[in-house]
């Protein structure tokens, strides 16, 4: 019902919009009076990543399912093109009357759940997850999830498969005593004020200061545009807030790569490398301040 309110039609004939406001208020009432309305999905959505930290693509053909005492409650595949920010959308179906739930796997507010991603010839458990709570909200809520499949031996939120993998390309190995869960994680390794953490989320390596996440304002491009550059990573995605006053922070429309480049809210690179990244300017440009943000 809501997409009748927004569409652009109507937004330009208010009056009509009104009428309809108040036909379908009272389809509803009506509705109600016979009979008791199922409550509305309760969403799960967000980032599914593989053990190694990369969000998951259509391509991997997975499905991220939703489980409460081992019976699937949701399922959802992975699609990383519906939607900026997220690469699974699981609805959950909710019940506001357990005792008479409307149909069979409804759930209701509270439930704890479990989850798994699905491939063809596996299905991997979840490595760690971003979330205070893994229960079920209330009816038309929703919760954000970002986790990894794998295992997570430490708990630090870091797969096993990334913590040994960047201590072998450091030269670490068996017999040294830094070979161990316990090297990273929890820390900052090497101290370039990326946690480690966020070096495995942004695809940087924990023991190189010179890489992370950052982003570094050279000045004026000839355009006028202000002219950023930033360490990419190959397949992680970006944008770039904008703020007056480190207060409010908005999406800043960008050309990433080239001045002639399309404008972009979100970008992403082919391999890893620093890029220049060009931010038009209007109005006043005695101070303006930038972050790049890691959608996923
Ligand atoms: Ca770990
Ligand atoms: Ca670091």
């Amino acid at each position: 019902m809501s997409s009748v309110f927004h569409s652009p039609a109507l937004r330009q004939r208010p009056a009509r919009g009104r009428f309809l406001a108040l036909a379908l208020a009272l389809v509803c009432t009506a509705g109600s009076a016979f009979a008791f309305p199922p409550a509305p999905p309760f969403t799960i959505h967000g980032i599914a990543r593989d053990s190694y930290g990369w969000a998951l693509k259509a391509t991997d053909v997975g499905t991220v399912v939703i489980r409460r005492n081992g019976a699937i409650i949701a399922e959802a595949p992975v699609n990383e093109t519906a939607r900026s920010g997220e690469n699974f959308r699981a609805l959950v179906a909710m019940d506001t009357n357990p005792a008479d739930p409307y149909r069979t796997g409804a759930q209701t507010t509270g439930t704890l759940f479990s989850i798994e991603v699905r491939f063809p010839t596996v299905t991997m458990p979840v490595a760690s997850l971003t979330a205070d709570r893994r229960t079920v909200g209330q009816p038309g809520g929703s919760l954000f999830l970002d986790f990894s499949v794998g295992v997570d031996s430490d708990g630090d939120g870091i797969p096993d498969s990334w913590e040994w993998w960047q201590l072998s390309e450091f030269g670490i190995g068996p017999g040294d005593p830094r070979w161990s869960l316990a090297t990273l994680g929890r820390g900052d390794f090497d101290g370039d004020g990326t946690s480690d953490y966020v070096e495995y989320l942004a695809g940087t390596f924990a023991f190189l200061t010179e890489d992370k996440l950052g982003l570094a304002i050279d000045g004026f491009a000839p355009d006028g545009s202000a002219q950023l550059h930033a360490l990419l990573v190959v397949d992680k995605v970006y944008r770039i807030e904008s703020s007056l006053d480190l207060q409010t922070w908005t999406t800043q429309t960008v050309r990433p790569g080239a001045p002639g480049a399309a404008l972009a809210n979100t970008f992403t690179v082919g391999d890893t490398r620093e890029v220049p990244i060009y931010a038009p300017l209007s109005g006043d440009r005695s101070q303006r301040f930038y972050r790049l943000v890691l959608v996923r």
